[in-house]
């Protein structure tokens, strides 16, 4: 415990962590309660930290109320997926789970390259463990104060740096995984084992959540300024030499509330490849001993870094590693979009990345997306590797193979010629009607929000340009609004702040240009905007840069000064 905690009052979740006996609490009791659907006391936060929340449908939850029924709860699961890969066999189990024993029968994939089943009820929770352990999928840290699920940039091109870089976002996630076996213990019937610490996480864990990167230049699809920990990989002739060290971005915010803010990640330094799990696990301990705990609103890395300074959490991470960071190696952020259709890697491979709106896949009445993914899991012989921008990768597949997969693809929707470009670059976290904490709309409404915006881009005479476009529900900000070139974030039922100003390449945060506005203000508003823009563009400029070179909105330079003046 730091010094500063020992005079402060610490936040009630630090009280659960420490009383939890290592993440344990009375959850096996519980889930013998059959009076209740769900978890009661600590439990409901204890879940989380085995990858779990316990959710309700908001959309019938007025309903039950009036009938005097508890809401009908049930967990939301995300899996532990570091890279985002999963190989074929893995999805005809998470396939057959979804629809047989899962409310919405959808599979959902993540802004962090993991998939979440919605609506599993208490009686089915624990062989959804014992599936998933079955195909050697967990759900471990995925949730709670914990480091999340490991990221890594898909690259399906240069699949031996892709390989090398994939191999560090399992080390490090393994790395930095809670050593407790209760997870084992409750879902798995594992032997009852006595954790005595965890050597890393500390036996309290994190202040807050806590999110790490692989990154591969010049693809930032991984938004790396939304993370706490990033290893940007540099390479040289194709082979992994080390990492560029990014610590302490963090989107989340809430509104009204000008001590929180999105702010970007800052370079730290290069470092050689041996050093990465030192190092990963010392920008974690000094998070984990100069965290705030006792406000969970400002508790994230980003704020610690503000807070301390910069130079002096980076002098006490090399302190206690040992190591030393070199000058930072010169790379590039180019893009952040995923190539939809085929490319061929160098291996000689050819890999097909699906759009998936929204990551939602489901059996739409027009569009079969979920038994198309399944038909290609029961022939795929590569793997399959899901997006931070919530897509599909088939990877792998040979070139006797492409016909009859893209042959599958097209059948079931999964291949739509007629997705604008501005559909594929536009995002939304999932909302209602499952996200306890939406505030308005943000997957359900984003179909007709890229509607009406090809139809501007198309009434300015620029139907094939795009902006990087993402609305989420609520300030939390779960679909990265906070790094799009214009970004809705939800205040209330039809109505969104708007900000502007995000680049293509993920480096700029947006800043705020209308407040609780409903759709028809900011659709004009983005009709006038779209319309000076095609007009009055420099070549190639894109949305986010026009708009700060026309001074429409601010520049964000440094966010704890910029973002809210
Ligand atoms: Fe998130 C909480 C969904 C990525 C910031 N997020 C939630 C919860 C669990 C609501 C809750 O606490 O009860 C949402 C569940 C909705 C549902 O019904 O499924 C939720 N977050 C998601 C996902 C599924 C959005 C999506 O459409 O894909 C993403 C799952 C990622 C994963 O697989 O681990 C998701 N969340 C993000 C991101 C983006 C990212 O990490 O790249 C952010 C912003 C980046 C950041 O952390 O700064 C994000 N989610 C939050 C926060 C605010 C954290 C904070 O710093 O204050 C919360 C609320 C909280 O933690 O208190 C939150
Ligand atoms: Fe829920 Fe808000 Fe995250 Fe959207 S941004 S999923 S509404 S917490």
């Amino acid at each position: 415990m730091s010094e500063q905690d020992k005079n402060v009052k610490l936040s009630d979740n630090e009280r659960l962590k420490r009383e939890s006996n290592f993440l344990r609490g009375t959850i096996e009791q519980d889930l013998k309660d059959e009076i209740t659907g769900g978890f009661t006391a600590d439990n409901f936060q204890l879940i989380r930290f085995h990858g779990m929340y316990q959710q309700d449908d908001r959309d019938i939850r007025g309903e039950r109320a009036k009938q005097k029924l508890e809401p009908l709860h049930n967990v939301m699961l995300r899996a532990r997926m570091p890279g985002g890969i999963i190989k074929p066999e893995q999805w005809l189990a998470i396939d057959k789970f979804a629809d047989e024993k899962t409310s919405y029968g959808s599979i959902r994939l993540t802004t962090r390259q993991t998939f979440q089943f919605h609506g599993v009820l208490k009686p089915n929770i624990k062989g959804m463990h014992q599936m998933l352990d079955s195909v050697g999928i967990d759900s471990i840290a995925t949730a709670g104060d914990v480091n999340r699920n490991v990221l890594c940039t898909t690259n399906p091109v240069e699949s031996e740096l892709h390989q090398e870089a994939y191999d560090w976002a399992t080390k490090i996630s393994e790395h930095l995984l809670p050593k407790t076996k209760a997870y084992a213990e409750i879902w798995l019937n594992g032997e009852k084992a006595e954790t005595t610490e965890e050597p890393i996480l500390g036996s309290n864990y994190l202040p807050r959540k806590f999110k790490t990167t692989v990154t591969i230049p010049p693809n930032n699809e991984v938004d790396v300024h939304a993370n706490d920990l990033n290893f940007v990989a540099i390479a040289d002739n194709g082979k992994l030499v080390g990492f560029n060290v990014l610590v302490g971005g963090g989107l989340a915010m809430t509104h009204g509330d000008t001590a929180t803010y999105p702010r970007k990640a800052d370079d730290f330094g290069f470092i050689p490849l041996e050093d990465t799990l030192k190092i990963a696990e010392h920008v974690v301990s000094v998070q984990r001993d100069w965290g705030n705990r006792s406000n969970r609103k400002n508790a994230k890395t980003k704020y610690t870094l503000d807070r301390v300074g910069v130079d002096v959490f980076k002098a006490e991470v090399e302190k206690r590693s040992g190591v030393t960071f070199a000058p930072s190696r010169p790379f590039e952020f180019t893009h952040r979009g995923d190539r939809i259709g085929w490319v061929e890697g160098i291996d000689g491979k050819h890999h097909l990345t699906l759009f998936i709106q929204s990551g939602r896949i489901l059996d739409y009445p027009d569009k079969p997306l979920k038994t198309g993914c399944r038909k290609i899991a029961e022939i795929h012989q590569g793997d399959m590797r899901m997006t931070a921008n919530q897509n599909l990768i088939i990877a792998g597949v040979p070139a006797d193979q492409k016909a009859v997969i893209e042959e599958i693809a097209r059948s079931h929707g999964l291949i739509d010629d007629k997705d604008s470009q501005q559909r594929k670059n536009s995002m939304a976290c999932v909302s209602l009607p499952t996200c306890p904490l939406a505030m308005a709309e943000a997957e359900r409404y984003l179909p007709s929000l890229v509607e009406k915006t090809e139809a501007l881009l198309a009434k300015h005479g620029i139907p094939d340009d795009s902006i990087i476009m993402r609305v989420v529900g609520c300030p939390n900000g779960c679909g990265r609004a906070m790094l799009a070139e214009a970004g809705l974030v939800g205040k209330g039922p039809g109505k969104y702040n708007v900000y502007l100003g995000g680049n293509l390449e993920g480096t700029r945060i947006p800043k705020l240009y209308l407040e609780n506005v409903g759709e028809d203000v900011y659709l004009d508003a983005f009709d006038k905007l779209i319309g000076q823009w095609a007009k009055e563009r420099n070549d190639g400029e894109c949305f986010g840069d026009f708009v700060i070179r026309k001074g429409i909105v601010a520049e964000v330079k440094v966010s704890v000064t910029d973002f809210h003046a």
